[in-house]
């Protein structure tokens, strides 16, 4: 079997199908693991929308499940499942969330969120679960954080440029994230063209390169002014299901880390 019948695209990078595909074992498989009667926090993401419809078929063979969403799109996505939701704050606490992620670094299970744009309910959601699920593909597996995407920071509107300077001054380079990368930025308004979030704001991808100490990062993101919040997840997760050619991988995050 050639590599493009396997799904496989030309530069040897899996294709769509067959990411989709490992995106669906990994979704399916955490799924499998959610009690009857949880309380579940609800990613965002396209991962996150393939469990959403797997959680919704075990919903219909008799799982009761409440969903609090990550984001407005994917309440949408719930609603349209039947899928029956409340607002983060009517739980005290959340049986579990599940969740996609943009780059995870084992064993320590840390991650990159964000590049969808819903890092602050992401995070939200996760500081209040009981137990933080992450799905992903393998070809999200890195071997440190910050080597292909850049970290997604969200900083409020309002002197924007200034936070980040104070950004830039940790040795990154932030760029404004616009709605849509094939719409040229007007130089003297690129703001005008700015992706805002479901909380407002805007986000800032800072670009830092492969991270040697992720958590002392996160500590010095989130110590700058103007900054509501940043994609770097650390010690937010205690499982990962990596969907690949050769079935499932379930990791637990070291009692350590
Ligand atoms: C949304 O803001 C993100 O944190 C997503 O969870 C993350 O980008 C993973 O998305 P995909 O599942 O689409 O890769």
């Amino acid at each position: 079997v050639s590599e493009q019948e396997q799904g496989a695209a030309p530069s040897g990078m899996p294709g769509v199908e067959t990411l989709t595909e490992w995106k669906r074992l990994a979704a399916r498989a955490a799924v499998a693991a959610v009690p009857d009667g949880a309380v579940l926090g609800l990613g965002s993401g396209s991962t996150a929308e393939v469990m959403l419809a797997e959680l919704a078929a075990r919903a219909r063979q008799g799982l009761r499940v409440t969903g609090v969403a990550t984001s407005e799109h994917i309440r949408t996505l719930a609603a349209t499942l039947q899928i029956p939701l409340i607002e983060l704050d009517a739980a005290p606490t959340l049986t579990m969330s599940i969740d996609g992620a943009d780059e995870v670094l084992l064993p320590a299970l840390q991650l990159i969120k964000g590049r969808g744009g819903a890092l602050l309910r992401e995070k939200l959601v996760a500081a209040s679960s009981a137990f933080r699920v992450i799905i992903v593909d393998a070809s999200k597996l890195v071997p440190s954080l910050a080597t292909r995407a850049p970290i997604p920071v969200e900083v409020v509107p309002f002197g924007w440029r200034h936070t980040a300077a104070r950004l830039a001054a940790l040795g990154c380079q932030p760029v404004l994230r616009r709605v849509s990368a094939a719409t040229p930025a007007d130089p003297a308004s690129p703001a005008a063209s700015a992706f805002v979030t479901d909380g407002g704001n805007y986000v800032l991808d800072c670009a830092f390169g492969p991270l040697a100490q992720p958590a002392a990062t996160a500590q010095q993101i989130k110590a700058i002014t103007g900054v509501v919040e940043h994609g770097l997840f650390v010690a937010m997760t205690e499982r990962v299901y990596v969907g690949a050619a050769d079935g499932v991988h379930i990791y637990d995050r070291p009692a350590a880390s």
